[in-house]
């Protein structure tokens, strides 16, 4: 069972994304155990402080380290084997490999999902590892980390049910190919119509066309 821990300002975002039917799944079936915890629980005086101004200036405000560091180390007594993960432009592009790994890795997961113009730099004392979802600036680490959460999770065993996807679908050669395309009924629709290999039945032609026809990355 793989134990992910999300600690943010917005628990409430996570439910609907969790809740949907493939993740649903994935804890209905033990393959995972997903537990919000909300930063704001941890924050300072009666007005529940998290955010303040940066020293030296500058726009925007900072999680303060004190509600971070508290919640880090609720979430760590939770699963002491657990990596710190900061959702962070700094960090390693996400990928399918790294996706995998996270997969593949025994320990718990912790996502610590940072907002406004960031977290105050001292949490790096916790931090095991910084993951990006690619180059360009975002309000707040949630999607980051609903990315990573889905991405993970239809990897664990017995997830996408049988032993499916891993070979078909894209990357799983290392290279970066997409699918190949794919058809439903109708046979015809609006005057298109379906490869008539693919309705023959004759597995070794369509595997061929499927080959010849995957889809290569668009670089533009
Ligand atoms: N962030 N991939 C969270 C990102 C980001 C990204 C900027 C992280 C805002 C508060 N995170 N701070 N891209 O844009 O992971």
């Amino acid at each position: 069972m793989k134990k992910i821990q999300v600690i943010t300002l917005l628990p409430e975002i996570f439910e609907p994304v969790i809740n949907s039917s493939m993740l649903f799944k994935a804890q209905k079936i033990g393959a995972v155990d997903y537990q919000l915890i909300n930063l704001r629980d941890f924050g300072i005086g009666p007005r529940q402080q998290v955010d303040d101004t940066p020293y030296g200036g500058g726009d925007g405000m900072l999680l303060m380290i004190e509600p971070l560091m508290k919640a880090v180390k609720q979430a760590k007594a939770n699963d002491p084997t657990a990596e710190v993960v900061l959702m962070s432009p700094r960090g390693q592009t996400f990928d399918q490999p790294i996706a995998e790994q996270l997969a593949q890795d025994e320990c718990g997961l912790i996502l610590l999902c940072g907002r406004y113009e960031g977290v105050d730099e001292r949490i790096m004392s916790e931090v095991d590892k910084m993951i990006s979802i690619g180059d360009y600036v975002l309000t707040g680490g949630e999607i980051p980390a609903m990315t990573i959460i889905d991405a993970v999770t239809r990897l664990l065993p017995g997830v996408l049910g049988g032993e499916k996807s891993a070979e078909i679908e894209s990357f799983a050669n290392g290279t970066k190919m997409l699918e190949f395309p794919q058809y439903t009924r109708p046979e015809e629709y609006q005057g298109m119509k379906v490869p008539s290999v693919l309705l023959s039945g004759h597995h070794g032609e369509i595997a061929k066309w499927r080959d010849n026809h995957r889809l290569e990355k668009n670089t533009d």
